[in-house]
């Protein structure tokens, strides 16, 4: 990606090297004190200095009070005393008429010989502290900013306050359509990233349906760019955002129409928000086709000038039916950002789904006596323009997709791997009764139920302005390793290793893991009774095969991929375990384990440049950075051409899509994936023989040497899918 493999060290001690150096460091000082910004008495807006003081007596004897008075006369400021209990910090303030003096004051400041540090207080920081909407239900917007349950909002406010709002980034809603002519959205509407594929023009405004229910993408668009301060409904994460729909739920969906959405105007649309997925009835198995697959690789490759577009999917609401998303190919794909709901308790509401792949979760609805998420709502039929009734984990991927564009605000130039490093870096864990937190070698602490933990903008934010990107993604692919073994009955175990060596990582330099994959062909009377357990080197162990009671398929699985993210940033080598076991009706026939594979991706990021992240990320949650105008250097990007595609002529898409894919693939990933086995290859084609009739696509894909693509899934459906929106049944609220 724009990683560049050969700038990593010295850049990423830089902004350390500046700790070191800048001022603004000095911990007590940070402006983000409360002393700091509520000294008593306080002075006027942007005529306050703080000084601190050299420590140690000057040679007359003078205490530090009598300093500081000496230095507020030099400086011809006045001395309104200690900052709270900071020794040696003192509040010097101005007059209001002394705006011309205010700069000699800062010389004289730092000329002072008792002046260890100063700063003049931040006008910004201090005029704008409380952000005041005049939006009608901005203070119903609990999930911004919530006064009943300290600590159960997404801790925005102070991002806004300084003056990050999204500006310069652009979120593409794929679903329904969006009304853009809403007075909240079309200020911040972008043309220019929206599609319809339902109807193929350039308008994704919804139509009305008979159910009144094509509301879903505008409300979805509100959580994300609602207008500010327009004395009309609420405001979004990124309000200053630009936000762009593709229309393409309403109406059968394919696998050509979903690749061309996951690529739809790629060079403007920096992050797709999407709330869809297979139907969440605890018994699919299903994910993207081999267009969509294809499309979302090239989306990281090339969307974004090559730093990769930035895909967040809902992890799903078939939790009532015991769903998982790691049976949900679009949540456990190692290209999205998969994000969980919690509710204003951060409990997991009874909807949502865990899994061992999920990456962090922010707030949706709950119960009924828990608020909904208040948001923009389509003005058509029944809708007024507002609602306060948004949910399921519908309504948190978008406001992960709202918190990604502050992100790339800060640093344009993160790539889609840093943004998934960033959350696992910077989401909080909390109490939770039902969350199994656990922390891996590497220090992550991750739930099945809650991933790395529930995000927060102020700390993604804030570790966005300090991140250097991550060197290069490489993998490992282990053979594919034939067994042909009876899953035992529990509680015995069936237990299979595979132990990747140094020489094994030798050739692509992997040192640290992000995603551990596993990619299984199983047959079994009733595979929802199997259970799949992967253990790291480290020992941590991910649920990858949950048991589903709903699923009562005789299939078993063929070829599908299992992942997990919760060994990132551990070592890659050592030994990985399988513990697979059924919880089998008696009267049912054992089930065989036909074969396996393991994938590690991961980087040359060693174990201690891990642990020096970490430390960095703590240091830069004080604010500093953010307060300073410090910012990293940012490689340009590559130039891209816009997608020349017409998406009405499918064959000429599917031909580029795939030769661009390929192209990129060699130059950038080749070396890292020749671990690949050419018995594997073998052993694919064969497995996948006789699918002619599952479409035209398959073939080609096959044919190329593209090595992702062999992983795709043997795709048993038609090539028309049917995808729900991830919203709750009012029903069942
Ligand atoms: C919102 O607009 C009002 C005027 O209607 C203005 O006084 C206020 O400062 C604005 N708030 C913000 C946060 O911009
Ligand atoms: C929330 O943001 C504020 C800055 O606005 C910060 O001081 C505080 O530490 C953050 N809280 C958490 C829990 O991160
Ligand atoms: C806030 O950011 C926007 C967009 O970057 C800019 O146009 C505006 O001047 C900034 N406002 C302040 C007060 O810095
Ligand atoms: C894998 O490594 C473990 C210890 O790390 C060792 O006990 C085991 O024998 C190894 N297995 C193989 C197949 O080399
Ligand atoms: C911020 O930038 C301005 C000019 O762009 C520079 O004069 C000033 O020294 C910088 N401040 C800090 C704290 O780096
Ligand atoms: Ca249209
Ligand atoms: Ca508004
Ligand atoms: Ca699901």
């Amino acid at each position: 990606m724009a990683s560049s493999p050969s700038f990593p060290l010295l850049l990423f001690l830089s902004p350390l090297i500046l700790l070191t150096v800048h001022p603004l460091h000095t911990p007590p000082l940070s402006p983000d004190n409360p002393h700091f910004r509520s000294p008593p008495p306080s002075c006027g807006p942007g005529q306050s200095w703080a000084v601190r003081l050299h420590a140690r007596l000057d040679d007359e004897g003078h205490d530090l009070d009598e300093l500081a008075h000496l230095v507020a006369e030099d400086a011809g400021l006045e001395n309104r005393g200690q900052i709270g209990q900071l020794a040696g910090h003192y509040l010097l303030c101005q007059g209001a008429d002394e705006g011309q003096r205010g700069t000699g004051a800062g010389k004289a400041l730092a000329a002072h010989r008792y002046v260890a540090w100063h700063s003049q207080e931040l006008i910004l920081s201090r005029s704008k502290r409380s952000v005041a909407f005049n939006d009608p239900k901005y203070p119903k917007q609990w999930h911004l900013h919530n006064e009943l349950r300290a600590g159960m909002d997404i801790n925005v406010t102070g991002v806004w306050e300084r003056n990050i709002t999204g500006a310069g980034v652009t979120v593409v809603v794929v679903d329904d359509g969006v009304q853009h002519t809403l007075a909240d959205i079309q200020p911040n509407y972008s043309p220019e990233g929206s599609y319809d594929l339902n109807s193929n023009d350039p308008d994704p405004m919804p139509h009305p349906d008979a159910r009144s229910d094509n509301h879903h993408g505008t409300r979805c668009a509100g959580e994300i760019a609602a207008v500010s301060n327009n004395s009309f409904c609420a405001v979004g994460v990124a309000y200053g955002s630009k936000v762009a729909g593709i229309r393409v739920l309403d109406g059968p969906l394919t696998d050509s129409m979903e690749a061309v959405a996951f690529n739809k105007h790629y060079q403007v649309n920096d992050v797709y928000s999407c709330s869809w997925g297979p139907d969440d009835d605890g018994r699919t198995v299903d994910g993207p086709h081999p267009l969509g697959k294809a499309a979302l690789q090239h989306g990281v490759i090339a969307g974004r000038r090559g730093f990769g577009s930035i895909f967040v999917v809902a992890s799903g609401n078939g939790g009532q039916y015991n769903d998982n998303c790691n049976y949900d190919g679009y949540a456990n794909s190692i290209y999205t950002v998969t994000i969980g709901a919690v509710d204003e308790n951060g409990r997991m509401p009874f909807y949502a789904e865990e899994c061992a792949s999920m990456l962090a979760v922010t707030f949706s609805s709950g119960g009924r006596s828990l608020r909904s998420i208040v948001t923009s709502d389509w003005s058509l039929q029944e809708g007024t323009g507002c609602t306060d009734a948004h949910t399921g984990t519908s309504a948190a991927a978008p406001l992960a997709a709202g918190m990604i564009a502050l992100m790339l605000q800060v640093r344009p130039c993160l790539t889609w791997r840093d943004v998934q490093h960033i959350i696992a870096y910077t989401a909080t864990q909390y109490t939770d009764a039902r969350a199994d937190w656990e922390t891996n070698g590497a220090g992550f602490h991750h739930s099945h139920q809650h991933g790395f933990g529930l995000l927060n903008a102020w700390r993604l934010v804030n570790a966005a302005k300090v991140w250097d990107s991550v060197p290069f993604l490489v993998s490992y692919q282990s053979p594919v390793l034939r067994e042909e073994r009876q899953i035992l009955a529990y509680p015995a175990n069936l237990v299979l290793s595979w132990n990747v060596t140094a020489a094994d990582l030798k050739q692509s330099g992997m040192k640290t893991l992000e995603h551990v994959s596993m990619t299984m062909t199983m047959a079994h009377p009733r595979r929802g009774t199997v259970e799949i357990v992967l253990l790291c080197p480290s020992g941590m162990s991910s649920l990858i095969g949950a048991r589903r009671a709903l699923d009562p398929d005789a299939s078993g699985y063929m070829d599908w991929t299992f992942s997990t993210v919760r060994c990132w940033g551990e070592r890659a080598e050592g030994q990985y375990t399988l513990q697979i076991t059924d919880h089998r009706e008696p009267s049912l026939s054992l089930g065989t384990l036909n074969h396996w594979k393991l994938t590690l991706y991961g980087s040359s990021m060693s174990f201690q440049e891990v642990k020096e992240r970490q430390r960095l990320v703590v240091e830069a949650m004080g604010g500093q950075y953010l307060n300073s105008n410090f910012s990293l250097p940012c490689p340009p990007g590559l130039d891209i051409a816009p997608e020349k595609v017409n998406p009405l002529t499918s064959n000429s898409l599917k031909s580029l899509l795939l030769l661009g894919c390929f192209a990129l693939f060699w130059s950038l990933y080749y070396t890292l994936e020749v671990a690949l086995a050419h018995l594997d290859l073998r052993e694919l084609w064969r497995g996948r023989r006789g699918r002619a009739q599952d479409g035209f696509q398959a073939v080609r894909l096959e044919e190329g040497p593209e090595m992702e693509l062999q992983l795709q899934q043997q795709q048993r459906v038609a090539d028309t899918v049917a995808k729900a929106p991830l919203i709750t049944a009012d029903s069942a609220t």
